[in-house]
């Protein structure tokens, strides 16, 4: 028997108890139309009322996308996770918005947004993930337990744009430039990033999942630097400055550093470490019983692409390949699953991301002998810790409720 055909057998086995429901037919429907109006599709369309999956908390400045509920690995645009610092979107008219590109360049530019679009443009899938996005801070978040509040801070969405190299070549960057300075309208975010990610594949984005880019994700126009921490993705972009020198803007030398044991902070760390997480069966979700499940979570590297991901049911005692769900794109979200039969003891179930460096996604207890620091570092330190990457373990009861085990690890 092959392992299609077992896999099949378990699952049958298992699944009785939900055939001997649909003997008696499905309970019937009520068939009612969700408004009154039956004459008409709405124009912008909404989701099914039974459907109440959100950003969470509601809160002003951020959200976290409830990655316990997602498919595939698009993130729909009403539910990819918020982070803007000290302001609201902005209300920002197309029609009258500017993007300057000055500084060292031979010929300063202004675009509108049409002539933005008339230039060539890319189509690519890629995540965002918050710096902060980490379990393990000081905090509300020490005590996260769903996926969303543990990982929420990434989403993955496809973007289009043009490429920024398009209009630095336009632009003519002069020698001696070595880094650009992307702005927004409020003049509130400043960011700083090489001119070499700047050149390479960095997109001025407008476009998200087959539409405009949302308020939130910086309406009309963002920069998109793939595989950087999410700062230095400027929303509500107008400026790209060219510099010979990071600017040490306040962004980038206060919250989104790190400080280590010896009181020295690390800054300017751009790239992501490989990371995942399981998203099925997670925190705070409940197994009816004993009987198959199928693992499945989400992988990603801001180094490129997920080339392994491995799937651990017993602790981290044995590791065994998941399979990895095409298609794969460079540092994007990566959907994997794994087949599991529950016999119904406690189990701790993880997940490990290799990505196409080789580099391999650490433990907590890895990490601390890296960085010399125990657990208690973690939710101690005076500022907020950015760029961890620890394999996420949840521990799964006799009873089948679900639990994040990080600090049992
Ligand atoms: N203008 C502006 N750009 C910004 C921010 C901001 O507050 N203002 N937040 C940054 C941070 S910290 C992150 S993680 C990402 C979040 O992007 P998103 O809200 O589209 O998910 O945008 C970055 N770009
Ligand atoms: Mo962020």
């Amino acid at each position: 028997m092959n392992a299609k055909e077992q896999g099949r057998r378990r699952f049958l086995k298992s699944g009785a108890a939900l055939a001997g429901l649909a003997v008696g037919g499905p309970p019937s429907a009520s068939g009612q139309p969700m408004s009154a109006d039956v004459s008409r599709i709405p124009p912008y369309g909404v989701r099914s009322r039974f459907e109440t999956s959100h950003r969470g908390s509601g809160r002003l400045h951020s959200g976290q996308s409830p990655l316990q509920d997602s498919v595939g690995i698009i993130t729909p645009n009403p539910l990819h996770y918020v982070v803007s610092h000290g302001a609201w979107s902005p209300d920002i008219d197309p029609q009258a918005h500017r993007l300057l590109v000055d500084g060292m360049v031979d010929r300063p530019l202004v675009f509108t947004m049409d002539e933005l679009k008339r230039l060539p443009s890319v189509t690519r899938t890629h995540f965002l993930m918050c710096a902060g996005s980490s379990y393990v801070t000081r905090g509300p978040r020490r005590n996260a337990r769903t996926v969303q509040e543990t990982h929420g801070w990434t989403s993955c969405a496809e973007w289009t744009g043009v490429p920024l190299s398009i209009v630095l070549d336009e632009a003519g960057v002069q020698d001696g430039a070595s880094w650009v300075v992307a702005e927004d309208v409020t003049k509130k975010w400043t960011v700083s990033i090489p001119l070499a990610k700047a050149m390479d594949d960095t997109v001025l984005v407008y476009g998200q999942n087959g539409e405009a880019i949302r308020p939130e994700q910086g309406y009309p126009l963002r920069m998109l630097a793939p595989g950087f921490e999410g700062t230095r993705s400027t929303k509500w972009l107008r400026r790209i400055k060219v510099v010979d020198e990071a600017y040490l803007t306040r962004w980038e030398i206060t919250v989104y550093t790190n400080l280590m044991p010896d009181g020295k902070a690390r800054w300017f760390q751009f790239e992501f470490e490989p990371n995942s997480v399981i998203t099925f069966p997670s925190g705070e979700q409940q197994l009816p019983g004993p009987g198959f499940f199928e693992i499945t979570g989400l992988a990603w590297s801001g180094g490129g692409a997920v080339s392994r991901v491995e799937v651990s049911v017993d602790g981290g005692r044995t590791w065994a390949d998941a399979q990895i769900q095409e298609p794969v794109h460079r540092m994007a979200h990566t959907r994997f699953r794994f087949p599991w039969q529950w016999q119904g003891g406690e189990a701790t179930l993880q997940s490990r991301c290799t990505d196409e460096r080789g580099d391999i996604q650490p433990s907590l207890a890895e990490l601390n002998q890296i960085w010399g620091v125990d657990n208690e570092y973690w939710t101690t330190s005076t500022n907020r810790v950015q760029h961890l990457n620890a394999i996420q373990p949840w521990k799964v009861d006799r009873d089948g409720s679900v639990h994040n085990a990080i600090w049992e690890s």
